[in-house]
């Protein structure tokens, strides 16, 4: 009986094994959100919002120090992501809480499309840590498995249905977009949005 307890568990070992390497293969390619196109962009709506580059915010807890806040349903996030080929891609996403408090995201209060097709995701929550000088407390979560297409692909994160920010629509805060394949990936970049 111990024996083949163990030999269970060896099997079941080895198979968690091959599905992890299945879905990290390839390469895995980060893409900052403060370098997406910001001008015409508009925040939140409310008086005084920051627009165009002045949604890329500073901070030493974000990659690349920057990342992108205070988006409301005017203010599209929106990738260009130019592919070789054909290929899945596992797309993560980090995210901070724009200071909302702790509220959950889901594909009705956070918009996610890829070429124009809404994903499908499991819901998530962005909140406050422990440390009260981070207030964005920047996570990493992962949104699923997506098609690319050979040449331009286009990934756009908006607010949706939801009243977090003054009873208006707001999203999380954006840092960057992680995705895994084995196409070779390249994105459309405004650098001098942060000089
Ligand atoms: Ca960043």
């Amino acid at each position: 009986m111990k024996k083949i307890l163990a030999l269970i568990l060896a099997l079941a070992l080895v198979s968690s094994v091959a599905v992890f390497s299945l879905a990290e293969e390839g390469t895995e390619y980060t893409f900052e959100a403060e370098y997406t196109y910001l001008e015409d962009l508009e925040g939140l709506g409310v008086s005084g919002s920051p627009t165009g580059i002045g949604l890329a915010s500073e901070s030493s807890k974000a990659s690349n120090d920057f990342f992108v806040g205070n988006l409301g349903v005017n203010s599209p996030i929106t990738f260009k992501i130019t592919s070789d080929a054909a290929a899945t891609a596992t797309l993560k996403i980090r995210v901070g809480t724009n200071v909302l408090g702790t509220v959950s995201w889901d594909p009705v209060s956070f918009i996610v499309t890829v070429n124009g097709e809404p994903l499908e995701y499991e819901e998530f929550t962005t909140e406050p840590g422990d440390d009260p000088t981070d207030q964005q407390n920047f996570k990493v979560k992962t949104l699923g498995e997506i098609e690319l297409v050979e040449g331009e692909n286009i990934i756009v994160f908006v607010a949706g249905e939801n009243t977090y920010r003054s009873n208006l629509p707001s999203a999380p805060s954006i840092d960057y977009i992680r995705l895994t394949t084995t196409a070779n990936l390249t994105m459309e970049e405004y650098p001098e949005n942060i000089e």
